[in-house]
């Protein structure tokens, strides 16, 4: 693996870094043909874009990217030998979005979990794993941060924090088969519509025009089709349990399906790489209500 300490420190110091060449070519074409098959039959629209949540759990064959690539290897070397998969992964295509944290996660007692302890009981270790499968060496549309924002909750005292890491942040920009590693906590984005696209869309009701605006949007700006798939995992403890607890709820929801269940498969497979699972027992899971179906808005 490429200079592991460095990329260690830079997720460290910055909440980001990348792997190269996890996917070798053909991975990197059959991964994204897998994917495209699937959202076109089952995908949910989702800010203008198309997704699957619990995507590495309910995608037939896909989980070869967990024993089949160096992927169970990077997670146990940045996060260590208590690596668990927090039963969180996603999947978009051509979708935008706004600047967000996604340290998401609650005590049993439903209070915010605080995410940087002052005593560093239990530190955060809590990460997305991403596979781009686009090359974004020279374009803008991979991923945005700011970096070091995962060491603080405040950005720069703020709104105006906020303001000013709206036009002043860090771009990612990976090769395809680069995995991306990002702390949960970090500020990020990844495309986010023009000021104009976003206020004629507010001005229209019309599901499809909102969409044709945002295809509009991206014919203009020559944005290249982006899709990658998102897997979370994270050190054994709260931070990880609690996580796992809330992204199952949110994407039985997003999904409409009543009860969770984990493939065989995936689990063998994680297990043989000698990745655990986050511990659900002390809360199970609640059935829930029928699918939201999110569009552009
Ligand atoms: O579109 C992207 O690259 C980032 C997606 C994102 O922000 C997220 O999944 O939390």
């Amino acid at each position: 693996m490429q200079h592991v300490q460095q990329k260690l420190e830079d997720l460290e110091n910055d909440g980001i870094c990348y792997f190269e060449d996890v996917l070798d070519e053909h991975q990197i074409a059959l991964l994204r043909q897998q994917l495209l098959t699937h959202l076109e039959g089952s995908g949910r629209l989702y800010n203008g874009g198309n997704t699957q949540n619990d995507a590495i759990n309910v995608i037939d064959g896909i989980q070869w990217i967990v024993n089949k690539t160096l992927l169970a290897d990077i997670v146990r070397t940045v996060i260590g030998d208590d690596a668990q998969y927090v039963h969180h992964s996603d999947v978009l295509h051509n979708t935008f979005t706004g600047w967000h944290r996604d340290c998401l996660a609650h005590a049993n007692s439903g209070t915010p979990l605080n995410f940087w302890p002052e005593n560093d009981s239990e530190p955060y270790k809590v990460y997305k794993f991403a596979f781009y499968l686009e090359d974004h060496r020279r374009d803008k549309t991979a991923l945005k941060y700011v970096a070091g924002s995962h060491k603080s909750p405040t950005l720069r005292g703020g709104i105006l924090g906020r303001i000013y890491h709206y036009f002043v942040y860090d771009t990612m920009q990976p090769a395809p088969g680069a995995l991306v590693v990002f702390d949960q906590r970090l500020y990020h984005n990844g495309v986010t519509p023009s000021l104009l696209t976003k206020l004629l869309q507010k001005m229209v009701s019309n599901t499809e025009t909102k969409q044709k605006l945002w295809d509009f949007e991206r014919r203009i700006r020559g944005m290249q089709d982006r899709v990658f798939i998102q897997i979370a995992f994270g050190a054994s403890g709260e931070y990880s349990n609690q996580h796992a607890k809330e992204m199952i709820d949110r994407q039985q929801q997003k999904i409409g399906r009543p009860v969770y269940e984990m493939s065989e498969h995936l689990k063998a497979n994680l297990t043989a790489c000698g990745i655990g699972l986050a511990d659900l027992n002390d809360q199970p899971c609640e059935p829930v209500e029928a699918a939201e179906v999110v569009t552009a808005s």
